[in-house]
């Protein structure tokens, strides 16, 4: 309770921060999409984990105003990375069940892409296949959202014990193959039989595929000669704040 009030006065004392993750797209190698993550420096208990937080956020509420706030924070900052000269770039946000039942998503995100500005088709959308239970409201929420432009990408794909057959009535454009299976990709292990099978069903669907957690070189060989489309891990860097990627993208260039 403690928390969940210091967490209420979070957002207005601007304690709260986006850190972002590239994802190296395997065909062109170049970083063409990031994952916003937010962050929260609390002033007395120093760095909290979203692990703790979110689900405080969730129970009571906060979540909506965060959710908002991390959605503008994030368009806000591929404006700005555009104006200093850094390539178009997507930027992903996850999304939590209470927010796909805010009576004015669709309309919120609506009004953050006129403010910001921003291109629809530069923001992406996570949910988690754990949501998809709710089929109904789900289908009619998710092609709200898909008629404003934005992308939909199902974030730990294979560990939501959900049936599959959401993937032919959801309007979904990406599946993130969770990093439990990524990290045990190895010879002939069941992981990499999984690994096979989200890839082959993806292409068979026209989903694109990103596999998340990359944290070594035999994975990352794995992945490209089995065409996924783009990676995300420590391989290539762990979530770093805008400033960071910015400068290093400008070094590279
Ligand atoms: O970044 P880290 O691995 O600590 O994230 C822990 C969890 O918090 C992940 O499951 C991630 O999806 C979630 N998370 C991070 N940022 C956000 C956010 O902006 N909104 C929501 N709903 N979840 C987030
Ligand atoms: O649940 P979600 O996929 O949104 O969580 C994303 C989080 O996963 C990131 O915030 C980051 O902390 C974590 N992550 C990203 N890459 C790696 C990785 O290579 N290894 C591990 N162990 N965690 C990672
Ligand atoms: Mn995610
Ligand atoms: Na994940």
């Amino acid at each position: 309770l403690v928390l969940e009030n210091d967490l209420h006065d979070a957002l207005d004392n601007e304690e709260l921060y986006l850190e972002y993750q590239p994802q190296i797209n395997l065909q062109s190698g170049e970083i063409k999409s990031v994952e916003a993550l937010i962050r929260w420096q609390h002033p007395k208990k120093g760095w909290i984990s979203p692990g703790v937080f979110i689900p405080i956020a969730e129970e009571s509420g906060l979540i909506i105003p965060i959710g908002q706030w991390v959605l503008e924070t994030a368009c806000r900052q591929v404006k700005q990375w555009e104006a200093a000269g850094l390539p178009p770039m997507k930027v992903a946000v996850n999304l939590s069940l209470g927010q796909l039942f805010q009576q004015n998503l669709v309309e919120m995100i609506q009004q953050v892409l006129d403010k910001t500005q921003l291109d629809a088709q530069f923001l992406q959308l996570e949910i988690t296949e754990s949501m998809t239970i709710n089929s109904n409201h789900m289908t009619t929420i998710l092609l709200q959202l898909k008629g404003l432009g934005v992308t939909i990408a199902v974030d730990d794909f294979g560990t939501g014990y959900s049936s599959l057959s959401y993937l032919k009535d959801f309007p979904i454009d990406c599946l993130k193959i969770d990093r439990s299976f990524v990290q045990k990709i190895h010879a002939e292990s069941t992981d990499k039989a999984l690994v096979d099978m989200i890839l082959s069903m993806a292409k068979h669907l026209q989903l694109k595929v990103v596999a998340e957690g990359i944290e070594e070189i035999d994975q990352l060989s794995y992945l490209v000669n089995s065409k996924c489309d783009a990676v995300q891990g420590f391989l290539f860097s762990k979530p770093i704040q805008p400033e960071i990627l910015q400068e290093s993208y400008k070094s590279l260039h």
